[in-house]
């Protein structure tokens, strides 16, 4: 992989605890009991003065986390997937994946569980945009990197600030933007779309499909690239209903100039399928599993 940038020393790694950190529930809950109480019987003020062992267990339990958040944070490490062209098998680019191999976050949804209790999603965002813009030499262009976005990232306005570490390499990648998450957490799409484009970034519908907003995000953020989530690939080649969906989708985006891209490959007749059915791109383990390095492509 290469990455040798120290993730600690990076302006964007700000892990201080934040101004707008959700307060935790029994903490919430005690204050306002604690608030409430204060103009209450002698009786209800009675234990008001301490918080209860639980609240204090969850106190403890957060702090614990920051500070395993952190750690896991300056060991981060991303994998990367090839994505090959269907026609001629040739790389088309690679997707960033973030791992961890801390023993208390293993792997990517432990670290992103953790940072969205602690309302520090943008610390792990921010760590990411860090490593990759450190490893982007070592992709030979015109080879695009594809890195996964948290919807609520949109509102980090360090996405676009022109000294961001990956400002400089936007054209150079792809920001892929879940289909799972509702882009209602964000101020202003339109405006935040417009500002990445103006630096050259690319947008990808990512699990297209498995999420539940429909095909209203293909009006919100124009993408260039749709990528058909793993459930829709998987068997594909047995199931009718799964290539009439496959089909309408590389219709559609063939008509709206959208290059679509099937995911999760796991087998030669998956492949063939999706082929046959109009996408463009593919990826997936039988094409490439994710590593540390920049793997060459199996033709
Ligand atoms: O949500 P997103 O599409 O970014 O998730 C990509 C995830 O899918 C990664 O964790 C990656 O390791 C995994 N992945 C990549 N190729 C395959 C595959 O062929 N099969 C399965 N099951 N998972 C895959
Ligand atoms: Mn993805």
């Amino acid at each position: 992989m290469g990455l040798g940038t120290a993730a600690g020393g990076a302006p964007y790694l700000a892990t201080e605890t934040r101004h707008d950190e959700p307060i935790p529930t029994a903490e919430l809950e005690w204050t306002i009991r604690r608030t409430a109480n204060m103009s209450g019987s002698a009786g209800a003020q009675r234990d008001s003065s301490h918080p209860p062992d639980s609240v204090r267990a969850e106190a403890d339990d957060r702090a614990g986390l920051q500070g395993t958040l952190d750690r896991a944070l300056q060991s981060l490490w991303m994998a990367y997937q090839p994505i090959v062209r269907a026609a001629s098998g040739s790389l088309f680019g690679y997707e960033a994946l973030l791992r961890s191999d801390d023993p208390a976050l293993p792997g990517p949804g432990a670290v992103l569980d953790a940072a969205e209790r602690l309302g520090r999603i943008y610390d792990v965002g921010r760590a990411i945009r860090t490593k990759v813009a450190g490893s982007l030499q070592g992709v030979r262009p015109p080879a695009l990197l594809f890195i996964n976005l948290h919807a609520i990232e949109l509102n980090d306005e360090t996405l676009t600030s022109p000294s961001a570490p990956l400002t400089a390499l936007a054209s150079r990648v792809v920001l892929e933007i879940t289909e799972r998450a509702s882009l209602d957490v964000i101020d202003d799409v339109a405006q935040r779309m417009s500002q990445l484009r103006e630096l050259g970034f690319r947008i990808a519908i990512d699990d297209l499909g498995a999420g539940y907003s429909g095909l209203t995000s293909f009006a919100h953020l124009e993408p260039e690239f749709v990528k058909l989530d793993l459930s829709l690939v998987r068997d594909v080649h047995k199931n009718p209903l799964k290539q009439k969906l496959v089909r309408s989708m590389t219709t559609l985006c063939k008509d709206m100039g959208i290059t679509v891209v099937a995911e999760g490959i796991e087998v030669v007749e998956e492949r063939d399928m999706v082929i046959e059915l109009g996408c463009d791109l593919l990826q997936g383990y039988l094409l490439a599993k994710p590593g540390r390095a920049f793997s060459r492509v199996r033709s």
